[in-house]
């Protein structure tokens, strides 16, 4: 009789605390010994010379979304989840999106409906609330957060998506009230509007002045304020997408008055700039995301940011639009005004090779760090751990083998998202994910899907134990 089903053998096996070369025993999906000599096993994957780590966590993840007039996202939750496993990502939290009149309750359906039974990956929604109303924060988001669904998303720019400040104050109460984790887009809406109708008028219409009307200061001064209305109603606060050195500043000094801040970047920060958004033929559009990606000296701002652990997480905000096709960047309106063209990029799937190539391989973080930021930090912070986010025993056999020796130019070819394109083409990549195993079954090797699924699940998740800190802190004695 065997001991386990999988043996992962002599890997060097690094948790975000600690590291040392061991084996892995998994059995019925879950880790079962860490040791060594732990006996037989069905399938025994020799690690030798290589790197074992938790299976990434995307916590920032756009699938299925409805996008505006005639667009369409390029990828649904199979194409999206399995694009994922293959870029070394076992978990992702996407985003269930409501817009202006619409229950939170009915849109979950939908998305539930969208994603139950088919992803590739586990699964865990964040809501994004466009309209506040009564219900919503009254009846609605406190019966939600108890179900689970432990975090919620708030835009401060996007007409018909923004919230106000009010609104925003009135929506981080009920996440106070609630136990749930705010998470706020940081950009002046007044500001861009006022920039984009001063383009126009000039006929600036191209890719480019997407970044132009979304300036660094935008983006500052909404996270200023963001973090100061999260202080006024005293509840902790996730900033996302965090593009630039003077909105990183913004968290660090709220993180040095104590204030419980979280600062998320992604990889289009560290190796995209503006000049990307400037090339012939409207190809800039596929760069247009927001925040929009700067200069060199943002991307080592965005640097520190990872290495001084103001940025806890590093996420893809994968949000993907096919390139040459009429409901995706270049659709009849896309291809007239920069106003119009489709905001995201993909990214999921190599989120994690860019980490780990720019961050670990050039030297400016170690393994330990690379697994935080990839993995443990988003599944402790969103409350999945120690589930999710750990080599441990008793945690979910999701384990990822890199190969710091194998190298490679990121190519669209080499993919499986549903985009038609990456922003990444070319990047050449010093390590890359072999092995993803999700619950014990190995769902991607040697870069492909094995065809095997053993059905990607949605988590319900605990509070953020952020949020139960703050609360414990701030409760009456
Ligand atoms: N914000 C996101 O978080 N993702 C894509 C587009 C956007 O504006
Ligand atoms: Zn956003
Ligand atoms: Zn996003």
């Amino acid at each position: 009789m065997t001991n386990f089903d999988t043996i992962i053998a002599n890997g060097l096996v690094v948790n975000a605390t600690e590291q040392r070369v061991c084996d892995v025993g998994i059995r019925d999906g879950v880790i079962a010994a860490i040791g060594s000599g732990l006996g037989t096993a069905h399938r025994v994957i020799d690690a030798t010379g290589k790197i074992v780590v938790p299976g990434g966590i995307d916590s920032h993840v756009h699938i299925s979304q409805p996008s505006g007039h005639g667009i369409v996202m390029a990828d649904d939750f199979a194409s999206g989840t399995l694009s994922a496993v293959c870029g070394g990502t076992t978990t992702i939290l996407p985003f269930c999106l409501q817009q202006k009149g619409e229950s939170l309750r009915e849109v979950l359906k939908d998305y539930h409906a969208k994603a139950d039974g088919n992803c590739h990956a586990d699964v865990s929604f964040h809501l994004i609330v466009t309209d506040p109303t009564p219900n919503v924060l009254g009846q609605e988001l406190p019966a939600l957060v108890e179900e689970g669904y432990t975090s919620f998303k708030v835009f401060m720019t996007y007409e018909g998506m923004r919230l106000y400040d009010d609104e925003i104050l009135a929506t981080m109460d009920c996440a106070r009230d609630t136990g749930a984790l705010m998470m706020v887009h940081c950009e002046n809406e007044d500001a861009i509007r006022y920039l984009i109708g001063k383009h126009e008028d000039q006929a600036k219409v191209e890719p480019k002045y997407h970044a132009t009307t979304r300036p660094q200061v935008v983006e500052r001064e909404a996270t200023h304020r963001a973090i100061s209305l999260a202080e006024v109603v005293d509840v902790p606060v996730v900033i996302v997408h965090v593009s630039n050195g003077p909105a990183m500043q913004e968290i660090r000094a709220a993180k040095a008055r104590g204030r419980a801040v979280v600062g998320e970047t992604c990889p289009q920060y560290l190796v995209l700039t503006a000049e990307d958004l400037d090339m012939a033929e409207w190809e800039g559009a596929k760069f247009v995301c927001s925040p929009p990606p700067r200069d060199a000296e943002s991307q080592m701002a965005c640097w520190e940011g990872i290495e001084t652990g103001v940025f806890d997480l590093f996420s893809s905000d994968h949000c993907p639009f096919r390139y040459d096709d009429p409901h995706g960047k270049l659709s009849p309106d896309g291809r007239k005004s920069f106003r119009w063209i489709p905001n995201g990029i993909p990214g999921v799937e190599t989120r994690l090779p860019i980490l780990f190539s720019e961050g670990v391989s050039k030297g400016r973080i170690d393994l330990q760090r690379f697994v935080a930021l990839s993995s443990t930090n988003h599944a402790q912070l969103y409350g999945l751990y120690p589930r999710k986010g750990v080599i441990a025993v008793g945690s979910d056999a999701d384990i990822v083998i890199w190969d710091p020796e194998k190298s490679g130019a990121i190519r669209q070819a080499g993919l499986h998202h549903g985009a038609d394109y990456t922003p990444y083409e070319g990047l050449h990549i010093d390590g890359w994910p072999i092995l993803s195993m999700l619950r014990g079954a190995v769902v991607m090797e040697g870069g492909e899907p094995t065809g095997v699924n053993p059905g990607g699940q949605h988590l319900a998740r605990e509070r953020s134990p952020l949020v139960e800190a703050a609360r414990l802190a701030h409760s009456p004695p």
